[in-house]
């Protein structure tokens, strides 16, 4: 794919294009860390072989989840090890399908053993015998790669003792964004259509096959292996004290150099967009993917921190210049909702087939501003009432369209007294 784009402009690249790269355009302290350590040098930490020690660095650390959620890691862990069923699993979550998001793949095709070596060290800190890296289908190719990777850590493990043993197994998911959310990837992993649980009980007390199960996104356990090589203390010098350490920002859209970048957690949003060297006049930005923040690209927007307490994000940024149409990229947004919603609750699955089929309506000019009020109860319904994290933030393009994006959404929309000859009242009359 990047031989076939170095051969096109790139300011003729279709938009998709932009998310293609593994390209890594800015490292600080983590992916130094990655380029230069050789991931079995973990296990030669006095910290790797100890279950307390892990999660004592992990704790010390303050690291929170890499998936967008943000749950302190350390007491996530906690929860699982203090269960009393002695059958407990580690699963990293590598079924990354949110639009717009790749570190997961840059670190699974660049840094496969630091992350075999972390699921290590997470199911060793919890006491899980078994570690199940559940991959997304999409990122199948990759699978070789892994295969072997998985093989180097295992033998380097070999010299451990049994107790200690972690066996790795990989997964194929099979193609749906739903299974990104974690019941729904334990229910597709053993099996079933991947729908999502009703939580609680969360994972951690009645997970995989029914026993205590910590689901951790890659980047997280990528940061285990690296808060146990270089401490605690290391990590925690970045960042902010409610968000610490570095963070991985997946930069996309229109922008000369898309591709992943380093920062500290707490950088100001437009330093990471600036450092992708914006194509055109930059106008909006998708901050945490579709499920995330659409912004206008003011200064006072772009002066935000991003941090998990101030603007929080996932590590993925989306940019647009004047040429996209917010009110288009909304309408993509809405039809990927609908398509991937699972169906099981009823919020949800309304929900997204309505604002999808809302947009199809403005987009052939027959919509009224009718249209949209109707939206807001679903909206509301879909906010309140999901049952996961999926319909919860669904409806947050069209609350930011609605928000931040307002005259150019209106001026899509019918005149009112284009509603009278379609009225209840009217037709009555
Ligand atoms: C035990 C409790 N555990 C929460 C655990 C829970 C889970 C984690 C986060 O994800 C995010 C959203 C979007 N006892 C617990 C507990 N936990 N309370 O903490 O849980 P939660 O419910 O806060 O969030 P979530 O539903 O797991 C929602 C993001 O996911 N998203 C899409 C992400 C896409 C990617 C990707 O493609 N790589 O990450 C869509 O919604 O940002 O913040 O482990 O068990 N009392």
């Amino acid at each position: 794919i990047e031989k076939i784009q170095a051969q096109i402009p790139m300011d003729q690249w279709p938009t998709e294009w932009f998310a293609v790269t593994n390209a890594i355009h800015r490292h600080g302290p983590l992916l130094t860390w990655l380029d230069t350590t050789p991931a079995e040098a973990v296990f030669e930490h006095p910290t790797a072989h100890d279950p307390d020690a892990i999660l004592q660095a992990v704790t010390d650390a303050g690291l929170r989840g890499r998936g967008g959620a943000g749950f302190p890691t350390a007491t996530k862990w906690r929860f699982c090890r203090e269960n009393a069923d002695p059958e407990r699993f580690l699963i990293c979550n590598a079924d990354e399908g949110e639009p717009g998001t790749f570190k997961d793949r840059v670190l699974l095709t660049r840094y496969p053993e630091h992350l075999f070596a972390g699921m290590i060290l997470a199911a060793r800190a919890i006491g899980a015998d078994k570690a199940i890296l559940y991959l997304r289908y999409e990122y199948q190719y990759l699978l070789p790669q892994l295969e072997a990777a998985r093989e180097r850590i295992a033998s380097a493990q070999a010299t451990v003792p049994q107790a200690e043993r972690v066996t790795l197994e990989i997964a194929l998911g099979a193609g749906a964004y739903v299974c990104g959310e974690e019941s729904a990837l334990i229910e597709s992993l053993e099996g079933k259509p991947g729908r999502p649980r009703v939580r609680p009980p969360y994972p951690v007390t009645q997970g995989y096959l029914g026993h205590p199960t910590v689901v951790n996104n890659v980047e997280t356990l990528v940061a285990v292996a690296a808060i146990v090589g270089n401490g605690a203390a290391w990590w925690r010098a970045l960042g902010t004290p409610d968000s610490s350490g570095p963070k991985l920002f997946c930069v996309s859209g229109d922008v000369a150099q898309p591709g992943l970048y380093e920062f500290p957690y707490g950088v100001a949003l437009g330093d990471v967009v600036t450092a992708a060297r914006p194509l055109g006049t930059r106008y909006a930005v998708q901050v945490s993917g579709p499920s995330g923040t659409l912004l206008p690209a003011t200064p006072e927007q772009l002066a935000r921190p991003l941090a998990f307490e101030a603007l929080p994000c996932n590590g993925t940024v989306m940019v647009f210049d004047v040429r996209r149409d917010p009110v288009a990229i909304v309408h993509h947004f809405a039809r990927f909702f609908a398509h991937e919603s699972c169906g099981f609750c009823t919020p949800c699955r309304v929900g997204t087939q309505l604002i999808a089929k809302t947009f199809e309506k403005i987009a052939a000019g027959y919509a009224t501003r009718f249209d949209l009020e109707r939206l807001a109860p679903a909206l509301e319904a879909m906010r309140l009432a999901s049952n996961c994290g999926f319909g919860l933030s669904a409806g947050n393009p069209v609350r930011d369209l609605i928000a931040h994006f307002r005259q150019q959404l209106e001026a899509q929309l019918q005149p009112h007294d284009f509603i009278p000859a379609f009225s209840l009242d009217a037709e009555l009359a």
